[in-house]
């Protein structure tokens, strides 16, 4: 099984990814960093695990944690380990030969651990570091997630030599009733580039993520951050907490992004765990995926942040067909063939008219997106929507998991309300009711609101379809959600595409491009 994308780095010609990663088998357990290089982001080459438990130090596990480039020392792991009796500790690890572009061999050193948990602290909730920056006053800075009582926190460190970490006399932040803050990110954002970790501090707008446990959701705030008070502010725009904005509204968890100093752009990884049976993982091999990589930018808003697949994944595109101009009345339904549905990439503009028919909004689903979507789904008929695609369908709908949207209007800012919605319920016919819940496969409906005024009345959507994973884009990315999904008809050829209206409102597909995607080649 592979969990949590850790370290990713672009160093000397080569993007890295270690992952949580259990070499013995499908479920959670014998944690190592797995490790693998690609030049491209899409082709990878497993290596040998990068570091695994090995010291008192880090004898009980080697958690997840982050890489940051220190000039004279090369990259360097910072990452969590816990000793004999489950205390969490920060650690660091080198490369044996930084001049090997692979980095196939790691090092612990002898002066580890480099932090541990004080008396005012739970060391067993206190992990997962974070990449350094350097500041102008000459300290290197890195935050740890951590939790007391129902407060979630994250600890501030700092340090002139990278070894000797001394703690910030009050968290960088913390927040009451989220829980265990695990994997916190914190980086800062612009409209049109990535900017590198040693920016923190610098007038941009910054975010800070965290993942919260007791959900297994990524939640960020936008917010600055004060490099002499050493303390992050979120700017209020949006709630900081369960109601908060999210990366990705479905299974998209522990996730870190990085700097690419190739393309200057920032990359977001995240680890969409399976939803099938812990049986089915044991059968198949192999459990949890990690999300195609998702750039970062700050949207034209200022409000979140807008996430798009990498450039290098429409290397994978051969065989399209385009349409354009396709009126979809009520309940009508259109095949996009041609292609492969099973493996492809899926762009569709659709252009929705008046908004005279559409719903009224009701302020208390305000919070509620996911409700919302039990209660419409895609059969539920509406007045503009609920209209998208059917991916990996059966011809007579027996399965299919629905990525669409509906518009309503929302009389307190008379403006529209878009609901979007990623619907596992139907996706499968697998009969695996037994009484214990790892016996049952989740089969959920996802579900995120859509913050644009629908330009010109359009909205876009594009869906990357890969067998058991539906990874969608609304609106260009303002919202994200990834479903995992375990059809046993609706697989390979017999897998099906459909474009479909259910609102009253004729909408029209303005232009729709789709590609049948080929496989990355396998390295080992
Ligand atoms: N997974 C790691 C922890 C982290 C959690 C352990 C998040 O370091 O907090 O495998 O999924």
């Amino acid at each position: 099984m592979s969990t949590d994308p850790n370290g990713p780095v672009y160093y000397e010609g080569f993007y890295h990814l270690f992952y949580q990663y259990n070499p013995k088998g499908a479920t959670w357990g014998n944690i190592v960093w797995g490790h693998s290089v690609s030049k491209d982001l899409v082709n990878w080459e497993v290596l040998e695990p990068a570091i695994h438990p090995s010291k008192w130090f880090d004898i009980k596990g080697t958690w997840s944690g982050s890489i940051t480039i220190v000039p004279g020392k090369g990259p360097v792991i910072l990452y969590t380990g816990l000793n004999h009796n489950g205390t969490q500790l920060q650690n660091y690890a080198l490369p044996r030969d930084s001049s090997d572009p692979y980095l196939r061999e790691w090092v612990k050193p002898d002066d580890n651990p480099i932090v541990i948990p004080d008396y005012t602290m739970n060391g067993s909730a206190f992990r997962d570091p974070t990449t350094a920056w350097f500041s102008k006053d000459g300290l290197w800075r890195m935050i740890v997630g951590s939790q007391r009582d129902d407060v979630g926190i994250a600890y501030l460190y700092r340090s002139r030599d990278f070894k000797k970490w001394v703690k910030g006399k009050h968290p960088i932040h913390s927040r009451v009733s989220t829980g265990m803050w695990e994997c916190p990110d914190l980086f800062p954002v612009s409209l049109t580039q990535g900017l590198e970790s040693d920016d923190i501090g610098s007038n941009n707008t910054h975010v800070l993520k965290v993942s919260l446990d007791l959900k297994r959701y990524d939640y960020y705030t936008l917010g600055t951050y004060d490099p002499k008070k050493e303390r992050y502010v979120p700017d209020g725009q949006s709630p900081d907490g369960w109601d908060g904005l999210r990366y990705d509204y479905g299974n998209f968890y522990a996730s870190k992004t990085f700097f690419d100093y190739k393309k200057n752009r920032r990359i977001l990884w995240g680890w969409a765990n399976e939803s099938d049976t812990i049986f089915d993982d044991m059968l198949k091999g192999w459990a949890g995926l990690q999300a195609i990589p998702r750039t970062v930018l700050l949207d034209s808003s200022k409000k979140q942040l807008l996430f798009w697949p990498v450039e290098e994944i429409e290397s994978l595109r051969s065989d399209s067909i385009g349409m354009n101009s396709l009126e979809v009345k009520t309940g009508q339904r259109f095949e996009v063939e041609g292609i492969t549905p099973a493996q492809a990439d899926v762009e569709v503009t659709f252009e929705i008219g008046s908004l005279e028919k559409a719903e009224t909004f009701d302020p208390s689903f305000k919070f509620k997106p996911l409700e919302l979507c039990m209660r419409k789904g895609s059969n539920v008929t509406g007045g503009v929507g609920p209209f998208g695609l059917i991916t990996l369908a059966t011809p007579d709908l027996e399965e299919y998991t629905p990525v669409f949207f509906r518009v309503f209007k929302d009389p307190s800012t008379r403006k529209p309300k878009i609901l979007m919605c990623s619907d596992a319920r139907a996706s499968s016919l697998k009969q695996d009711e037994g009484p214990r819940r790892e016996e049952k496969m989740y089969k959920p409906s996802f579900a995120g609101f859509v913050d644009t005024d629908l330009h010109k009345g359009r909205i876009a959507l594009r869906s990357l379809i890969d067998h058991s994973v539906v990874e969608s884009f609304g609106a260009l990315g303002k919202t994200v959600i990834t479903s995992r999904v375990y059809p046993v008809k609706a697989i390979k050829k017999n897998a099906h595409l459909y474009v479909f209206n259910n609102g009253t409102q004729t909408v029209t597909v303005e232009s729709l491009n789709a590609w049948s995607m080929k496989s990355p080649l396998k390295m080992h």
